[in-house]
C-alpha cells in the first residue's frame, strides 16, 4: 500500500544509522542537571523581575500623581488638601495625609496596594486664583512668607510631595516620624530627598515639586 512507503523508509534510515542507541545514564543525568540549573535560575530570576517591574511601575505612578497635582494647581489656582482617609477625597485644612486621588481623578494605590501619601506647604491650598497662587509662591521664595515643607533636611523648599510607602508597605523615617508607618498630621514637615536610594530600611518612593519649579510652571 502506498501509505506504508514513507514509514518503511524512515525505519530503514534509522536502522541504517550505525550510532543509533539509547541515551546513556550519564547523558540523561547531564540533561537533568542542566534542566535543574535552568529551572533554579528561573525560580530565582522571576521574583527579581517582578520586583523590578513593580518598582518601575511605582516610580511612574508617583510621577503621574505629581503631574496631576500640577494640573490641578493650573486649573484651580491652589493645591488640593490632603485626604484624612484612604477614600482620597480632600479634607479641608489637612496639610498631610493620604493623596486626594479621588479629587484628582487618578489612581491612588501603589503596586503594593498601599494608598499614596501627600503633603503640602500650608500657604498653597487656600488661594482662590492662579494669579494669587503665583504671588503666594513668589512670597514663599522671597521669604516674605515662611515655607513649611522641606525635603533632604531643609535643602529643598517644597510646594508639595507625593510618597509611596514602597515594597515594605510602611512610610519610613524621615517621612514617618512617629513610627506608625503612615504619613499624617503627627509627622513633622521634613521629608527625605527625592534622590534617596533604596536600602533595607528605606524603600519609599518620593517625588517633590519645589517652590521655584512650580513658580516657573504657573503662567
Ligand atoms: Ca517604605
Ligand atoms: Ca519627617
Ligand atoms: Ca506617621
Amino acid at each position: 500500500m502506498g501509505f506504508d512507503r514513507p514509514f518503511d523508509r524512515i525505519s530503514w534510515q534509522t536502522e541504517g544509522t550505525s550510532s543509533r542507541r539509547g541515551f546513556t545514564l550519564i547523558e540523561v543525568a547531564i540533561v537533568m542537571i542542566i534542566l535543574g540549573l535552568l529551572l533554579g535560575l528561573g525560580a530565582e530570576l522571576l521574583p527579581m523581575l517582578v520586583k523590578q517591574s513593580k518598582l518601575k511601575d511605582n516610580r511612574m505612578l508617583v510621577k503621574e500623581a505629581r503631574t496631576a497635582i500640577i494640573g490641578y494647581a493650573h486649573a484651580t489656582g491652589r493645591l488640593p488638601y490632603a485626604s484624612a482617609n484612604v477614600n482620597g477625597s480632600q479634607t479641608a485644612g489637612r496639610l498631610s495625609g493620604y493623596l486626594p486621588w479621588a479629587t484628582l481623578g487618578i489612581t491612588g494605590r501603589d503596586p503594593y496596594s498601599t494608598t499614596l501619601y501627600y503633603a503640602i506647604d500650608s500657604h498653597l491650598a487656600n488661594t482662590t486664583s492662579v494669579a494669587q497662587f503665583k504671588q503666594r509662591l513668589g512670597d514663599l521664595i522671597s521669604g516674605t512668607l515662611s515655607p513649611d515643607l522641606f525635603c533632604d533636611g531643609t535643602t529643598i523648599r517644597a510646594a508639595f510631595i507625593v510618597v509611596s510607602a514602597g515594597e515594605n508597605l510602611r512610610a519610613n523615617t524621615p517621612n514617618d516620624d512617629n513610627n506608625n508607618g503612615r504619613i499624617d498630621v503627627n509627622d513633622n514637615n521634613r521629608f527625605a530627598s527625592p534622590s534617596s536610594v533604596i536600602t533595607a530600611t528605606y524603600d519609599d518612593i518620593l517625588e517633590a515639586v519645589s517652590l521655584t519649579y512650580l513658580y516657573g510652571l504657573i503662567p
